[in-house]
C-alpha cells in the first residue's frame, strides 16, 4: 500500500509533468538563521502529513579539507569558513546532480568542532526512492550552476542580532568556544562575507522566511505547496482545466 502511493508521487510544474526526479529545495540565509530547523520542520511535516521520504543535506558536508597552516588559523578563529573558497563547490554541485540522477550517494559527514570531515563516516543517499530534497546553507544559492537545480528557492531572514546572539551562545556553550575569539571571527569574517556573498543572493529566493523557524505559517505554506506538486492536479483542478480548453476550442 505504501508503496504504491509512493509511485503515484508525480510533479507537476506549471502543468507539464515531470519526469519523477525528486523536488529539490534550496534554503540559504545567515548563519544561526534557523535554515536546519526550517528543514526539520518541512522534512517532519511532509514525512508525518504526506509520506514522503525527504532527506536534508547540510552545506558543511562539502566544507574543503584544511591544510595543516589553515588547521592552525581555523583554531584560532582566523580562517574564513563563510567565504566562498572555503567550500569544494564543484563537489557540491555533483553531489546534486547525482542525485537528480538517481544515483547512490556517499556524502561526508563534518564535525564543527574539529572544523574537519568526519574520518571515514559518510551518509548515503539512495536517492533512486527520495521524493524531495532539502539543501541548506549559507552560500546555497551562490553558484548559478547550483541555484539552477533547485525547483524552489526559500531565503530564512531572521534579525542579525538574533542571529549574533545564537551563534555566540552555540559557539560558547556548545563548542566550549573562546567568547573573544567567537566574537573576533564574527566581526572580521562572518558579518562581512554574508554582506557580500549570502545577503546578495536573497533576491534569487522565490519565497522569504522572516523570523525563521518560529514563522510556521510560512512552513504550513510551504509545505502545502509542495504537496500540492507531488499530487498533480486534483480531479477538481482537472474539470476546471477541461472545461476552461473546451470552452477555448468553442469560441
Ligand atoms: P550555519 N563554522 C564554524 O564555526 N566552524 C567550521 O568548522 C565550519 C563552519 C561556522 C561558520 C559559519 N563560522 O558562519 C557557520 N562561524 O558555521 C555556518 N562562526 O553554519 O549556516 O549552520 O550557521
Ligand atoms: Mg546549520
Amino acid at each position: 500500500m505504501a508503496n504504491k502511493k509512493r509511485n503515484e508521487f508525480v510533479f507537476n510544474m506549471n502543468g507539464h509533468v515531470e519526469p519523477q526526479r525528486p523536488f529539490l529545495i534550496g534554503v540559504a540565509g545567515g548563519t544561526a538563521s534557523g535554515k536546519s530547523t526550517v528543514c526539520k520542520r518541512i522534512k517532519e511535516k511532509l514525512g508525518e502529513e504526506h509520506e514522503a521520504r525527504v532527506v536534508i543535506i547540510g552545506q558543511e558536508s562539502f566544507y574543503k579539507d584544511l591544510t595543516p597552516e589553515d588547521r592552525e588559523k581555523a583554531d584560532l578563529g582566523q580562517y574564513n569558513f563563510d567565504h566562498p573558497g572555503a567550500l569544494d563547490i564543484h563537489q557540491m554541485h555533483k553531489t546534486l546532480t547525482d542525485i537528480i540522477a538517481r544515483k547512490i550517494v556517499k556524502m561526508p559527514l563534518y564535525d564543527f568542532k574539529s572544523n574537519a570531515r568526519l574520518k571515514d563516516k559518510y551518509a548515503i543517499v539512495h536517492a533512486s526512492d527520495v521524493h524531495v530534497v532539502l539543501f541548506e546553507g549559507i552560500l546555497a544559492f551562490y553558484d548559478k550552476r547550483i541555484r539552477d537545480l533547485f525547483n524552489m528557492k526559500c531565503f530564512v531572514d531572521t534579525d542579525p542580532d538574533t542571529r549574533l546572539e545564537r551563534r555566540v551562545r552555540k559557539d560558547t556553550l556548545e563548542m566550549n568556544r573562546d567568547l573573544e575569539l567567537v566574537l573576533n571571527q564574527y566581526i572580521t569574517f562572518v558579518k562581512p562575507s554574508f554582506e557580500d556573498f549570502c545577503l546578495p543572493t536573497k533576491k534569487y529566493a522565490d519565497v522569504i522566511i522572516p523570523r525563521g523557524a518560529e514563522n510556521t505559517v510560512a512552513i504550513d505554506l510551504i509545505v502545502q505547496h509542495i504537496q500540492d506538486l507531488i499530487r498533480g492536479p486534483q480531479p477538481a483542478d482537472k474539470n476546471r482545466l477541461r472545461n476552461r480548453a473546451r470552452h477555448h476550442s468553442d469560441s
